[in-house]
């Protein structure tokens, strides 16, 4: 019987449970996280005793960590990331599927005796507000301290999370045992009808810190079908006009397409008076009020944002969160214990030590920072945070983006002409691949609605749960397709980015308000060089803005045999809406 040290809830499922492990991964010591500054400061002290974390230049970065995982462990693996369903055709042509029984059987052998010599951490945390009927309670057992302090910084941790629970047993179990994290033995794995994951031989980011990608996410967009309302991968932001009209659009973009950056932007100075509010960076939960609109609240409480680009020009409101009590992942390391990454502001350091603790000068041929390093901030740095924030009830969602990385084929901005047409944008969204999971980056994928890694069921009964919201809105929010990314022929963006997004997200508000002009094209909405305000932008012109809109019927003709491909993958379960919605595209073209 494992010494369960001293137990801070009186929650009997949780305390049930907690021995159930305990016994099974027999860990020296159980530790109870309670979440306090008192609790921080003594696992931070610990961590960085036991060489896990690394204390940086205080003058510089207060209260901030340094971290290397394995390097072999160093973004997310979709290949071992499973959908544990009782029917295979439950999870779908695009999860991972394999028998709960089995596979459980399977982890609960690694995790056997897995803790030996170490100490579980017992986690309980709460995504979404306090109090909110939206919100949900999540409980991960960790052998890794770096989980438990990032789950600190990431969601609610400790005791609010047990008050949230109060006697009831509905919350999500989360055990995760590090193991020799061994690729060979790495398994991330969801049972969505027992509200429980298993994460072995990982110790990084999306595959450890449960309350992400697995329970906000997939866990999430299984239970949302169940309980009527959507788990997303989307960042959530506020548009405050100058007379304080404030308009909330929800976005989503596959994993370091810059969901961070459009979530913080700052407006340029022609937008004068107008503010940009952050709710989320990277997760939305949402469900239709007693209005008829839709809610978003973000269930998350931190960023796990791309170090990699993060400057004062792409992110200030970013630079400044990051500037205190973060933890910094896979970066480069200074002599002055400050930290360095590709496409930070500045001059590289003359030397510093690469993410894999190598000597580094600029004359290196490899990259300081791994491409998919990390920081993980409280969103209470960030300056632009939203105090709605912490509602219980959300915000209301005027407009939902989707965008990808795309050199090609993709204008700047498009409308979607209503709900059922942009749930086939969203269905058909590509993007090329990034550092943020294994693979072949630079490849163009299909991602549909930036989901594809994070669905917990089958992909068409998604999208047939996103046509049947429509239902259950009187007032849906518009959809939108963006893309920041197309080049010209040279390989130059052809749009500037960054804050300058502004132009395309005022376009997409006043869109909302019915108060800007757009031509019907054939694939939606798409403004006319005039519908946006290009003042102030030196040396853009109406015509470069037309190129960024432009529509090639020779790309287009490509896109949609790539497009088809996805759906013929899904077509046992596709929507028959979706078929229709492509065939009146074919013939708009
Ligand atoms: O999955 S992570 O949380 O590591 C980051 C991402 O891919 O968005
Ligand atoms: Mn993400």
């Amino acid at each position: 019987m494992s010494n369960l040290g001293s137990c801070n809830t009186t929650n009997q499922a949780v305390i049930q449970w907690v021995k159930e492990m305990a016994d099974l991964c027999q860990p020296d010591r159980v530790y109870w996280c309670d979440g306090s500054e008192a609790e921080k400061q003594a696992l931070t002290a610990q961590a960085v005793a036991d060489g896990v974390l690394l204390k940086l230049n205080p003058e510089k970065l207060p209260g901030c960590f340094y971290h290397r995982s394995n390097p072999n462990d160093v973004a997310r693996v979709e290949q071992c990331t499973y959908i544990c369903t009782d029917v295979e055709t439950d999870a779908g042509p695009t999860n991972n599927w394999a028998p709960p029984k089995e596979m459980k059987e399977r982890l609960y052998g690694l995790a056997r005796g897995g803790m030996k010599g170490r100490t579980l951490y017992v986690i309980p945390y709460l995504m979404g507000p306090a109090g909110s009927a939206m919100s949900k309670v999540g409980v991960e057992l960790s052998d890794s301290i770096y989980v438990a302090l990032n789950m600190r910084i990431m969601t609610r941790m400790g005791r609010i999370a047990y008050q949230q629970l109060g006697t009831s047993d509905d919350f999500n179990r989360g055990l995760h045992c590090m193991l020799d994290v061994n690729p060979e033995r790495r398994y991330i794995c969801h049972f969505p009808r027992e509200n429980l994951i298993i994460s072995v031989g990982s110790a990084y980011g999306g595959n450890v810190l449960l309350g992400k990608k697995c329970l906000a996410l997939r866990i999430g967009s299984y239970l949302g079908r169940q309980e009527g309302w959507m788990a997303e991968h989307m960042l959530v932001l506020g548009v405050e006009s100058p007379r304080g009209e404030k308009t909330y659009v929800a976005a989503a973009f596959p994993s370091a397409c810059g969901k961070t950056n459009f979530a913080m932007l700052i407006p340029p100075e022609r937008f004068a008076g107008w503010k940009v509010w952050t709710l989320g960076d990277d997760i939305a939960w949402m469900k239709p009020g007693p209005d008829g609109r839709l809610y978003a609240i973000n269930p998350e409480a931190g960023y796990f944002g791309v170090a990699p680009g993060t400057n004062y020009k792409s992110n200030p409101n970013a630079m400044q969160t990051i500037a205190r009590d973060t933890i910094y992942t896979n970066v480069a390391l200074t002599p002055d214990l400050d930290v360095w990454w590709e496409g930070k502001d500045g001059e590289p350091p003359a030397q510093a030590t690469d993410w894999q603790g190598r000597p580094w000068t600029p004359a290196s041929k490899e990259k300081a920072a791994h491409p998919n390093s990390r920081f993980t901030a409280p969103m209470a740095n960030n300056p632009a945070l939203a105090p709605e924030v912490n509602d219980p009830n959300g915000v209301p969602i005027s407009a939902i983006v989707f965008g990808g990385r795309r050199a090609t084929t993709m204008p700047l901005v498009f409308q979607a002409f209503n709900w059922t047409h942009g749930v086939f944008i969203g269905a058909t969204l590509g993007s090329e691949m990034t550092a943020a999971a294994v693979g072949g980056m630079g490849q163009v994928r299909r991602d549909p609605m930036a989901m594809l890694p994070f669905c917990g069921y089958n992909m068409g009964g998604y999208f047939r749960h996103w046509l049947r919201m429509r239902k259950r809105l009187k007032f849906p929010p518009r959809i939108f397709h963006v893309n920041w990314f197309r080049k010209d022929a040279e390989g130059n963006f052809l749009w500037p980015g960054f804050g300058e997004n502004m132009r395309v997200l005022k376009w997409i508000v006043d869109r909302c308000h019915g108060r800007a002009d757009a031509n019907e094209t054939p694939l939606g909405w798409v403004p006319g060089a005039k519908d946006i305000d290009l003042e102030g932008l030196d040396g853009f012109t109406a015509e470069h803005l037309e190129e960024a809109l432009n529509i090639d019927l020779e790309e287009w003709r490509r896109e949609l045999l790539m497009q088809e491909e996805l759906f013929l993958k899904l077509y046992s379960h596709l929507p028959k809406e979706l078929i229709f919605q492509r065939e009146l595209l074919v013939s708009r073209l």
